[in-house]
């Protein structure tokens, strides 16, 4: 990232220093300076003593990798900033060098999409990161679920982005609602945002495969079915399009591409999550345009922000009072996620104050089961560095509805490999979990889990644990399961749902973790498919979500 020397002026002093401090300074060799004058990115690595100066230097300058164990951080700089840092390094306690071999790395990856830029971005993947679909690709596959699935997909146009609205081309702001059409509405729904910071590739991506995942069991996985026919999944899984095409041009490109922003300068655009309504500009965010975490001139100033407001505030209905302590009721349904990268965490509000956030306890409780699947670090925002204007303060401080965001794996241009062996099949986990307690998200993530739900001929048994969890970062409570039953074709959430008993596959429910097991009567079923809901109860009275199977009637 490049800021200006004004703008880094301004934000460094969040580390309470001045200039003045560099009178010992080693300065920038003229070998050094040599490397920044022939490289278009020059990447330096940050010795550091203690995670506090981290985060301080990484407010203003976005890491491109944070090792704390190994206390050291990479940072994609300019001149400027490494000259800044380089006088800082005594009082910092820190030192800054540069490293050649990163920088050499970038410089490769720079050259083959220099190599490939006579393709049209439309038709091309990204160069060197052939997992990750373009905007274009994007919108093509989601097209293409639509075409393929008629009833169970549609897509919805939120607005447009910046360039759009001034007529510079751009995009629509395209949601891809997956939900079967022909159940019954309202339904609870879980609305995700993704690749709204333009250079966090895995993230629309990890979006449209969860897409592909639903749409491709649907109809063949029992509890695919009965979350897609009574919920909806809404994706907007490009939701800074504009600044995805720099990004994917090799730039590393955060903010939105409103050019009227940092004019003279190459970091133009605003920080959409600076920018969002809900106490916007209450720390954590920049008012110079030029810098990464710039929170542009007034709340929701651009257009992506508006769309993914307006687009929440239509789907979910408000459920919290308008004081701070307001809680959201613990029975509220919906759910949204914001994914990011990186850093491998889990965050929920607020980013903004220390302070747990009303409903605090449950958003820590489905934040560790998150982190239980992906095996992140689950925190309070704040735990990272302060914020205002994020999504996730919008979401869950407007609307009461449980917001997360995901930090998703260790750099912005994650190779595929990485994203393929790790980041995709644990996230997907996550994504699964989450659709499956968006009707109860405040309530449900505390009861025990079923997994491993099967049927050989009458004879049905599962799992059940109500301790999966991510202690990491403080350890959740969990009780013995106590009861277990199942439902035939009416889910328990339904009038007239008739719940029938499980046992302890060891006799005796006593335990975290049990067995179950029951024999399902198919007395009065008509031949054909029909669905057998598993749930269990902890001894604190938490029921969990279903977990399902299908029967078949001969
Ligand atoms: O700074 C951000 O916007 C997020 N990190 S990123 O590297 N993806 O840019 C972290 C935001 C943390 N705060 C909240 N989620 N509220
Ligand atoms: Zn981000």
């Amino acid at each position: 990232m490049e800021l200006s020397w004004k703008a880094l002026l301004g934000s460094l002093v969040v580390l309470g220093l001045s200039a003045c401090n560099s009178v010992n300074s080693r300065g920038v060799t003229n070998e050094e300076r040599v490397v920044f004058q022939t490289n278009e990115v020059v990447v330096s690595r940050v010795q550091f003593q203690d995670a506090a100066t981290a985060r301080k230097i990484a407010i203003s300058i976005e890491p491109i990798e944070t090792n704390y164990d190994q206390g050291y951080m990479l940072l994609d700089t300019d001149l400027d900033e490494f000259s800044y840092l380089r006088d800082q390094e005594s009082s910092l306690n820190i030192s800054i060098e540069l490293d050649k071999q990163v920088t050499a790395q970038q410089t490769k990856v720079l050259e083959r999409f220099a190599q490939t830029g006579g393709l049209s971005p439309s038709t091309r993947s990204i160069p060197n990161f052939t997992c990750y679909r373009t905007v274009e690709e994007t919108f093509a596959t989601a097209d293409q679920i639509v075409a393929s699935n008629p009833n169970l997909a549609s897509i919805v146009d939120v607005g447009d982005s910046w360039k759009k609205t001034v007529n510079q081309g751009g995009y629509d702001m395209r949601v891809l609602k997956l939900t079967n059409s022909a159940t019954p509405s309202p339904k609870p729904i879980m609305f995700v945002t993704s690749a709204i910071h333009a250079r966090e590739y895995t993230t629309a991506e990890l979006m449209t495969r969860f897409a592909e995942y639903l749409v491709s069991n649907y109809g063949t996985n029992a509890d695919v079915t009965w979350m897609l026919d009574t919920q909806e999944v809404h994706l907007l899984l490009q939701t800074n399009p504009d600044g995805r095409k720099k990004a994917e041009a090799g730039s590393l490109w955060r903010k939105n591409n409103n050019t009227n922003y940092c004019k003279n300068g190459s970091t133009k655009g605003a920080d959409l999550n600076r920018n969002f309504s809900f106490e916007w500009n209450t720390g954590g965010s920049s008012a110079s345009q030029c810098n990464e975490t710039y929170r542009g001139p007034s709340a929701a100033s651009e257009p992506e922000t508006k769309a993914v407001q307006n687009y929440a505030r239509s789907v979910f209905p408000d459920q919290r009072g308008p004081n701070l302590t307001d809680a959201a009721p613990a029975t509220t349904s919906g759910l949204y996620l914001d994914i990011h990268s990186y850093s491998q965490l889990v965050l929920w509000s607020w980013g903004n104050r220390s302070t747990p956030a009303p409903n605090g306890t449950a958003l820590q409780t489905l934040g560790r089961k998150f982190a239980f699947f992906n095996n992140y670090t689950p925190q309070q925002a704040i735990g990272l560095y302060p914020t205002s204007g994020t999504t996730d303060d919008f979401v869950y401080g407007d609307l009461g509805i449980p917001a997360y965001t995901f930090e998703l794996g260790t750099s912005f241009f994650e190779t595929c490999s990485a994203f393929s062996s790790t980041i995709l099949p644990t996230n997907l986990n996550a994504l699964i979990y989450a659709l499956r307690v968006t009707r109860a998200p405040y309530q449900l993530p505390s009861g025990p889990e079923v997994t491993s739900v099967s049927l050989t001929g009458n004879s049905l048994t599962a799992s059940a644990n109500d301790s999966r969890y991510n202690n990491s970062n403080g350890t959740e409570a969990s009780q013995n399961v106590s009861t277990a039953a199942y439902y035939v074709d009416t889910p328990p959430w339904v009038a007239g749902a008739t719940s029938n008993a499980m046992t302890a596959s060891d006799g005796a429910f006593n335990s975290s973790t049990e067995g179950l097991s029951g024999t399902v009567s198919t007395a009065g079923l008509i031949s054909g498919r029909h669905t057998v809901y598993v749930r269990a109860q902890d001894s604190s009275g938490n029921w969990g979500p279903v977990s399902a199977v299908f029967l078949t009637v001969p």
